[in-house]
């Protein structure tokens, strides 16, 4: 868990900047990419990265929900756009509305305590989980990859290297 904003500002900073890397390479047409015949889609992944850092408002943090409504967009530009908006609404939220102590405080969820930094914690791990199927998802979608946390089949390709198998 996180016990200090400026800390959890630095590392939401740098994981914001490779989801919105990853969710612009998108296309309209890849967002139709399923996990399995009537199972989610990558526009409806990246939607749900869009959605979900909005969950932080239940521990009482103020900001703006994404336009939209739960349908993910048809436009992967809209998605890329609207979470560049939200992930900045939330940091901003967390450094405007919160201190260092307000991350030792806890609220129950589901019968757990949940102290903030904790929460802040898991939703950049959940961001992180669903980043990983979007890039498989995209692989699939026939999308060159950016580099996450290393290189791609492609940037090893680019720099004369055998891809690690
Ligand atoms: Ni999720």
């Amino acid at each position: 868990m996180f016990i200090r904003i400026d800390d959890f500002a630095a590392e939401w900073t740098s994981e914001a900047e490779m989801t919105a890397s990853v969710l612009d390479v998108l296309t309209d047409a890849s967002l139709k990419q399923t996990i399995c015949e009537g199972r989610r889609t990558l526009g409806q992944i990246a939607w749900h990265l869009v959605k979900s850092p909005h969950y932080m408002t239940t521990l009482g943090l103020e900001f703006d929900a994404p336009q939209g409504g739960d349908e993910a967009p048809a436009s992967a530009a809209l998605i890329a756009s609207e979470y560049r908006r939200i992930s900045q609404a939330l940091l901003h939220a967390v450094r405007t509305q919160w201190n260092d102590g307000t991350l030792l405080e806890s609220v129950t969820i589901q019968g757990e305590e949940w102290p903030n930094g904790g929460s802040l914690r898991f939703t950049l791990m959940h961001q992180a989980h669903h980043r990983g199927q979007m890039t498989v998802l995209m692989r699939q979608a026939g999308l060159r990859l950016p580099e996450v946390y290393g290189p791609t089949y492609d940037t090893w390709i680019d720099k004369g290297v055998a891809p690690l198998v």
